[in-house]
């Protein structure tokens, strides 16, 4: 039976991900780890554990008591956030990774950890961005992510730590807001589209990014790490996306379930530097032929769910 622990599992992933993940292992098989506690059900409704990731003996203190065989790390700053306090995300982005791989290599776990449309840069293939191309990202966060595959790679080849990874797009979800990254637009639209039928993007009309919808990603993750190891010819990372969108063909979608709803925009020059620097589609054949990534959710069904989701929230 998988032994499983959660980096970062109060966060916009972790949140879902540690509620997916005890539903199809068991709760008690499933350890959620965050830097606080909060009177969510994750913090209760399974193992839950104090864990700052930069405290790396205290990190595989808590895997080998648990006796995790497989080890999720999802504790980091996204890229605004990064952007602000580079030397912090640095330290916090990197330093949290290599205690994580450590501990994963000790206990001989499995290991995944996500990547980002923010491991390119503007020299990479903006249209069709193939899963091997140029990595020239231009934000601390996409160097963060740079780095990271190629660390998690190295303990792959190094130390024969069966490590995997996903090139995420933003991810829209209804549970949990993300905090501080470029996409945070694309999940904030909806909560003020159902919260007040209006909604000011600091993202530009004509500004095309990859995005997925959480219940994909949550999916792309257990079936990425279920797949045979032996068939795989990437690891970290897979080039993963459901849709290519700009800001007004959410706006449209939002007024098909919601005919009122406005749309306003004012820009806020880092974050749409931002997004100008990262593709606007990844081509994410690697990864349907090597581990059948699937998703189910294109924008049309996406806001249809998100809307009924928050509209039952009572936000
Ligand atoms: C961010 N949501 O905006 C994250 C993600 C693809 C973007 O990495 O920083």
């Amino acid at each position: 039976m998988k032994r499983m622990m959660i980096t970062g599992a109060l966060g916009q992933i972790g949140s879902e991900l540690t509620v997916k993940l005890r539903e199809t292992y068991g709760k008690e098989n499933v350890l959620a780890t965050d830097i606080k506690m909060d009177d969510r059900e994750i913090s209760t409704d399974g193992p839950f554990q104090i864990l700052d990731v930069m405290d790396g003996k205290t990190m595989l203190e808590v895997a080998k008591k648990f006796r995790a065989d497989t080890i999720l790390h999802l504790a980091a700053l996204l890229s605004a956030t990064a952007e602000n306090n580079p030397v912090f995300a640095w330290n916090l982005n990197m330093g949290g990774l290599l205690n994580a791989l450590e501990t994963a290599k000790e206990l001989g776990a499995q290991f995944f950890t996500p990547s980002s449309i923010g491991a390119f840069g503007p020299s990479t293939p903006k249209d069709g961005t193939p899963q091997d191309t140029i990595q020239r990202p231009t934000t601390m966060y996409g160097v963060n992510k740079v780095a990271g595959e190629l660390l998690a790679d190295y303990y792959f080849h190094r130390y024969g730590v069966d490590t995997r990874g996903l090139r995420f797009p933003g991810l829209i979800s209804y549970q949990t807001p993300p905090g501080g990254g470029t996409t945070d637009y694309a999940v904030e639209i909806y909560y003020e589209a159902v919260k007040y039928g209006t909604y000011t993007s600091y993202i530009d009309k004509g500004t095309y990014l990859d995005m997925m919808y959480m219940p994909d990603a949550l999916d792309s993750i257990i079936r990425l790490m279920e797949a045979d190891g032996g068939k795989l010819k990437h690891r970290n990372a897979f080039n993963v996306t459901a849709m290519s969108v700009a800001p007004e063909e959410m706006a449209s979608a939002i007024q098909k379930e919601l005919p009122d709803f406005k749309m306003h925009y004012q820009v806020d020059p880092l974050r749409q530097q931002i997004a100008e620097s990262w593709p606007n589609r990844l081509d994410a054949t690697a990864a349907k032929e090597e581990w059948g990534f699937n998703p189910k959710f294109n924008l049309e069904a996406m806001t249809k769910d998100m809307i009924m989701k928050l509209k039952q929230k009572r936000i």
